[in-house]
């Protein structure tokens, strides 16, 4: 407990037994104002930066979560967030995985290296962004803008509304561009052609279609900056690996980012389960907020039928012992089967039947997951620390990702399973008591790793708290 908090601040403090933690002192109102502080330090202006020295631009699915913490602290802000990255969209609705802050450098592969202006004929050219994309949470985020805005004063309803307004046929661009270009044969599972675009990019997910990417002889020279940021390059992926992200980013480079092209040329193609669920939940969100705001009809029908065939599409990955998904790599024709947080894929957008869900749920609370006996925090693990391919402390093959413990009590309440949620965020914010808003953390130890002051897990734990 710190030094000075008052008693009954100290009542206050959060998680552990009589509401207090061990070795750390953090009441909820402290936490609150350190994560508001971290945001406010990584406030660009018009976006924030996912983490200060590691990732000095806005990405993708970070702005989407910052919108969400920055939604309790002021509306408009967080629409600013989410307008700064839908003005960025590409003219064939694709949202790119980053929209990079001007003049800002210190980032490997920068502008210079995607060359999406010159290159892509759909992409922006009055902003720099990367050529590829990330997981479709925003409707979340837009939805929480929506949900606060209700709580407060007329000018701020009146912001959030008229965003609704201006970005409606932004949000749904997106999603068509989701469901046709990365499904194009309706089988109701979004596409993938870099790791990077799942959110997950070094996840054991992906090392069997990585595996078949054969880097050619003439990939240009590079120089890493991701080292330059972390303690220990192992936190991070390796050379290899980093090889391979090249690659994939010069094969669509060569075949100026056409997504008709992409599924003949690019040496990795996989179905990503997780990002399908996520996408089959948005449409849902999405189409309730365009119910709300009386938006066109059609839009509405497409919404609801995307979801339907992302949610049928989840649900067909899955397996039917234990419900957990897969994700298919459709270079080698094969379903992936390794054992990561994806496989939970479907209790984010439901569908399962009943008793295949209740034993999926028992997965994600047994040792193999959440329920792990060596756990320091009762929250999932990026992979399971029984699996062969487990590493503690590498990355997405193993650490805890708080924004993903956020994803999961996020859906679970929506799924109308509120002591999960809750007890999922309790864990969350307990662990979040170390006061790094770490980007991920060892499972056992709760060493926080990776990049400290990540501005997605301040919103995490300002969403939380609030
Ligand atoms: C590549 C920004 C991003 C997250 C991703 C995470 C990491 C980038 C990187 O950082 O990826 O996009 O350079 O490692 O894997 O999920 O959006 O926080």
């Amino acid at each position: 407990m710190g030094v000075g908090t008052a008693p009954d601040e100290r009542e206050r403090a959060i998680g552990g037994q009589n509401g207090h933690v061990p070795n750390v002192g953090f009441t909820s109102t402290q936490l609150a104002a350190r994560a508001a502080y971290l945001l406010r330090g990584n406030d660009l202006g018009t976006m924030t930066s996912a983490a200060p020295k590691l990732y000095p631009h806005m990405w993708s699915w970070d702005a989407a979560f910052v919108a969400v913490g920055l939604a309790p602290l002021s509306v408009e802000r967080a629409v600013i967030e989410m307008d700064t990255l839908l003005s960025a969209q590409w003219s064939n609705g694709m949202i790119p995985h980053i929209v990079f802050a001007n003049g800002r450098d210190g980032y490997f592969p920068g502008p210079a290296r995607w060359e999406t202006a010159r290159l892509a004929a759909h992409a922006p050219t009055f902003v720099d962004t990367s050529g590829i994309t990330q997981p479709p949470v925003h409707a979340i985020a837009v939805q929480r803008i929506l949900d606060h805005s209700r709580r407060r004063g007329r000018t701020t309803r009146q912001a959030a509304d008229e965003f609704i307004d201006r970005r409606w046929g932004n949000l749904v661009r997106w999603h068509r561009w989701l469901a046709h270009a990365r499904d194009p044969q309706g089988r109701g599972r979004i596409t993938l052609f870099h790791g990077w675009e799942s959110g997950m990019d070094n996840s054991p997910r992906w090392d069997a279609a990585y595996a078949n990417v054969v880097v050619g002889d003439d990939l240009p020279p590079y120089r890493r900056a991701d080292l330059d940021h972390v303690d220990d390059s192992a936190m991070r992926p390796s050379d290899s690996e980093y090889d391979r992200y090249l690659w994939l980013v010069e094969q669509m480079k060569r075949a100026h980012y056409d997504d008709e092209k992409l599924p003949q040329v690019m040496d990795f193609a996989v179905e990503d389960v997780f990002v399908s669920a996520i996408f089959a939940v948005a449409c849902d969100v999405l189409a309730t907020i365009g119910e709300d705001y009386a938006k066109p009809r059609s839009d509405v029908r497409d919404l609801r039928a995307w979801s339907d065939r992302f949610r049928a599409g989840v649900v067909a990955a899955s397996s039917e012992r234990n419900g957990m998904a897969r994700d298919f790599d459709l270079r080698a024709g094969r379903w992936i089967t390794t054992e990561t947080i994806a496989a939970f894929a479907p209790l984010l957008c439901g569908g399962l039947p009943r008793d295949r869900e209740r034993t999926l749920v028992r997965v994600f609370d047994g040792p193999r997951f959440c329920g792990h006996p060596d756990l320091r925090y009762v929250v999932p693990p990026s992979t399971s620390p029984i699996s062969p391919d487990f590493r503690p402390k590498e990355y997405w093959r193993g650490p805890v990702w708080p924004v993903m413990t956020w994803l999961f009590s996020w859906a679970f309440a929506r799924r109308g399973w509120p002591e999960r949620a809750v007890r999922l965020r309790d864990e969350g914010l307990r662990q979040a008591q170390d006061g790094s808003f770490a980007e991920y953390y060892e499972p056992f130890t709760g060493e926080p790793l990776g990049s400290m002051q990540q501005s997605w897990t301040a919103a995490a734990v300002l969403d939380w708290l609030d």
